[in-house]
């Protein structure tokens, strides 16, 4: 079978209505990232911190899947284990759409992490106020983000899927944040053809194999219906 890694990066939930971070109406346009996304910036101004993820968290009721997402759930009904999509999003939006071999290397809104007990309880509401953790009761919950410094999530997992992949995909991301940023050419080292999907050339390490340019809810579809009609041959 033809193992595949799909790597998604903030393009992929653009079209959905979630901001990107680096483009030029992105996310951080408004906030500068040393002020919110590293420890340090949490341990001076945890209010700002809290104030930004809530709000962050508050707006994913409103955004939905669309057909780039539901397209990387059809592929993992289609081929199962074989799939692994790993996340650098921190929306619900690939689980919305069905996708469950997921790693949320960056981790997740819909999670707090408790500084006091390590618990990472699923959280809905804000953070603001200081509510109890469930498992602890300490008043210690942050986002269950992993912000610049911070180690992501499954790396393990994610490297050991990577290396063993025949097709690496990337899509939507700018490839500006490591680790995520050096898939791609750590995939190519253990032979896996190389494929980009993205509003333009990405700041990648390596030529991938096969780049396209445009959006993703159409070079998304695009390519999983490719993958399945050729028999799951994955494009060699
Ligand atoms: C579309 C589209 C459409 C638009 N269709 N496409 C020097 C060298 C190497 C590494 C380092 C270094 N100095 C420091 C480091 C490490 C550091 C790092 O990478 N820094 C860089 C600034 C260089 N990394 C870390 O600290 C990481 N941890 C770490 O390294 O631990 C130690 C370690 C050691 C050894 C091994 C492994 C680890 C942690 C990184 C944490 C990143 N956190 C954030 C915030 C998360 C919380 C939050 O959401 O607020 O994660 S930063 C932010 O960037 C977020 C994203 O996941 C991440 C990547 O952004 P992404 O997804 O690529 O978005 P954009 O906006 O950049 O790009 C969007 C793309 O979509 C663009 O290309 C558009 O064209 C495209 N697009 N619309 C298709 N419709």
């Amino acid at each position: 079978m033809t193992r595949i890694v799909v790597l998604t990066g903030a393009g992929i939930s653009a079209e959905s209505g979630v901001p990107t971070f680096r483009d030029a109406d992105g996310l951080w346009e408004g906030h500068d990232v040393e002020d919110v996304a590293t420890p340090e910036a949490f341990e001076r101004d945890p209010d700002t911190v809290l104030a930004f993820y809530d709000e962050r968290r508050r707006a994913l009721a409103s955004v939905v899947p669309h057909a780039a997402h539901r397209a990387l759930a059809r592929l993992e009904k289609a081929i199962g284990a074989d799939l692994l999509v790993v996340t650098q999003n921190v929306d619900d939006l690939h689980e919305r759409a069905g996708s469950r071999r997921l790693v949320h290397m960056h981790g997740e809104l819909r999670r707090a992490l408790c500084v006091a007990c390590g618990a990472r309880p699923a959280w809905k509401g804000d953070l603001i106020d200081r509510p109890a953790c469930p498992a602890c009761g300490e008043r210690m919950l942050r986002p269950d983000v992993v912000w610049f410094g911070e180690m992501p999530y499954e790396l393990d997992r994610i490297e050991q899927s990577v290396v063993a992949c025949d097709v690496f995909v990337s899509i939507g991301t700018s490839g500006a944040v490591y680790p995520a940023a050096g898939y791609a050419a750590l995939a190519s080292a253990f032979g896996a053809r190389t494929v980009e999907l993205n509003l333009e050339p990405s700041d990648a390490l390596i030529p991938f194999d096969d780049a396209r340019t445009g959006l993703a809810s159409e070079l998304v579809p695009q390519w999983v219906e490719e993958i399945i009609g050729a028999g799951l041959s994955a494009g060699r």
